[in-house]
């Protein structure tokens, strides 16, 4: 008799637990400081006069970041640079409802960025402190103003309107949505590079993780998502719990 009351209120417990995980959406704020997340910009100068190639330069450690294309510079050469961004996603996302992106910006507003998804989640792993322009995941040649488009896809663009530095970016974004639903390995890589649409600065310049400033001002991803409806660890012991209680109770009838 009283193994099968325990038997009844774990299966109450469980039951209430999956119908909360069902029910409640998860809103949360992810900067590149969280789990495996990175920021880096990576530079395809290929050198001019006393400034050497920073093709195999890593900027992973810098406080800010920069993207910027120029075709033809004053150097002679072109002038590109993109930055990279790894958001690491909850565990437990089912599917994701909404979507945006915050970044710092810290010079040059009035001018947009595109915002690039990378698609070939093999490359999903790239390191922060060994990150180049030339092992960066979907990067292309030197003089060419766009990632790889068979490797990555564009978003959306944002806006870089506001007074310096400001916080600038998107929130419900359905591009952004739809790409990052897409993911696979828990792990989002987000490129943003420059584009010719907009007046301004060729340059647009953001903080990173490692601001003085601090991690609040790190790139943040805004998610809204719905969690998978798995018990908790805590539940699953009541599952034992119950299921035990349930073969002793047979034994005891038998
Ligand atoms: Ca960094
Ligand atoms: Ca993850
Ligand atoms: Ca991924």
């Amino acid at each position: 008799m009283r193994t099968s009351v325990l038997y009844r209120a774990a299966f109450a417990a469980v039951g209430s637990m999956l119908l909360a995980g069902a029910a409640q959406a998860t809103v949360v704020d992810i900067t590149t400081a969280v789990g495996v997340g990175a920021d880096a910009t990576v530079s395809g100068f290929i050198g001019a006069g006393a400034i050497p190639d920073q093709r195999n330069t890593n900027y992973g450690s810098d406080a800010e970041a920069y993207y910027n294309f120029q075709a033809t510079s004053g150097y002679g050469v072109p002038i590109n640079n993109r930055i990279y961004l790894k958001f690491d996603l909850p565990d437990d996302i089912d599917t994701i409802t909404s979507a945006g992106i915050t970044v710092r910006s810290r010079a040059n507003p009035n001018k947009w960025v595109a915002v690039w998804g990378l698609t070939d989640e093999s490359l999903d792993n790239w390191s922060e402190n060994t990150i180049t322009w030339n092992n960066a995941p979907a990067n292309t040649a030197y003089n060419v103003q766009d990632p790889d488009g068979t490797k990555a896809v564009t978003t959306d663009w944002f806006i870089d309107n506001l007074a310096s530095p400001s916080n600038v970016g998107f929130a419900n974004n359905t591009p952004l949505k739809n790409f990052l639903n897409t993911d696979t390995n828990g792990v989002v890589t987000l490129i943003l590079a420059y584009t010719g649409v907009g007046a301004g600065s060729t340059t647009g310049v953001i903080d990173t993780k490692e601001s003085a400033l601090g991690d609040a001002l790190a790139p943040t991803l805004h998610l809204e998502y719905t969690p998978v409806p798995v018990p908790e660890p805590a539940s699953l012991s009541l599952l034992a719990l119950g299921g035990l209680a349930l073969v002793r109770r047979r034994r005891s009838v038998a």
